[in-house]
């Protein structure tokens, strides 16, 4: 078999979820597991065989975002958009749920393949929750497999899942709304953005408008770099935003995103 046959994933999620739980059980790697979150700070690559099927499986460092405040968050969002692994599994733990979906959120704004493991099932019965997989596969627009990384169960299933939206080569499109001044910017900003094909090989125009109107440092650098001036106008329509956000809620733009994404959280978990 050709290593170029394999699929590529990549196990993201937050801190504690069970990546590295996953990874181990896939890979037979004895990648250190913990009961405090943080464990993982650097990338971890194994190699798995399923019916003649490879998957080559990278374990990233849990992060509750994908700002660029961090070194973790860094890592995990720089690999995502620059190694393009063809599937991302997004390791949640179904009893925090909202807090967990929380990043699913901006996996979805990223736009990359996905597909959510809803991981410690066993915990998540224990403690008598119950999540209709169903519902928030179509809540989401992605698959949604309960798993249990401890023991496996539930993983064979998985890895199907992934194998058929590796072949399907689809893009989640983000149904998430950040209220009318915020959707407004992303209007004028994405058609720019496409105009100049800004980030074009990269990231979604919605997503670099998006991280523009954040005041993401790394994302404006890289705008920035690429063309000055429409950078600058981009900027500018950003502090606009900024500005009568400012006036109107008495809040940052980046609080506001935040605040949106946990209502979408919030409508799916209802
Ligand atoms: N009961 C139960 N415990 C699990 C399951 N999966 C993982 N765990 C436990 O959860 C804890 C955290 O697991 P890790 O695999 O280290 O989590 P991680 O996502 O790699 O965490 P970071 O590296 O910090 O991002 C460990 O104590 C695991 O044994 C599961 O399905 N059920
Ligand atoms: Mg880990």
């Amino acid at each position: 078999m050709l290593m170029a046959d394999a699929v590529h994933i990549a196990l993201a999620g937050n801190p504690n979820a069970g990546k590295t739980t996953l990874f181990n059980y896939l890979t037979g790697a004895r990648q250190h597991v913990g009961n405090y979150p943080g464990v993982t700070v650097e990338k971890k690559e194994g190699f798995y065989l399923h019916e003649g099927q490879g998957f080559r499986i990278v374990d990233l460092p849990g992060t509750y975002s994908l700002t660029a405040y961090s070194v973790e968050e860094l890592v995990a969002r720089d690999y995502l958009v620059n190694e393009q692994p063809d599937v991302v599994v997004n390791i949640v733990d179904a009893s925090n749920l909202e807090r967990n979906l929380y990043l699913s959120c901006q996996f979805l704004e990223l736009g990359v393949p996905l597909v959510i493991a809803l991981n410690m099932i066993d915990v998540a019965e224990k403690r008598g929750i119950r999540i209709d997989t169903e519902k928030l596969s179509r809540l989401t627009g992605v698959p949604v497999m309960p798993i249990v990384a401890r023991t496996g169960k539930g993983v064979e299933e998985l890895l199907g899942t992934v194998q058929a939206v590796s072949r399907a080569d689809a893009r989640p499109q983000t149904l998430i709304r950040y209220g009318v001044d915020i959707d407004e910017a992303l209007r004028e900003l994405v058609p720019i953005i496409e105009e100049y094909k800004l980030l074009a090989e990269t990231y979604p125009a919605s997503w670099t408008a998006l991280k523009i109107l954040e005041n993401d440092e790394q994302i404006v650098a890289k705008v920035m770099l690429e063309n000055m001036v429409v950078g600058q106008r981009l900027i500018d329509r950003s502090a606009v935003l900024a500005r009568h956000l400012q006036d109107t809620l008495e809040a940052y733009p980046e609080t506001v995103i935040a605040d949106h994404r946990y209502g979408f959280v919030r409508s799916i978990l209802r």
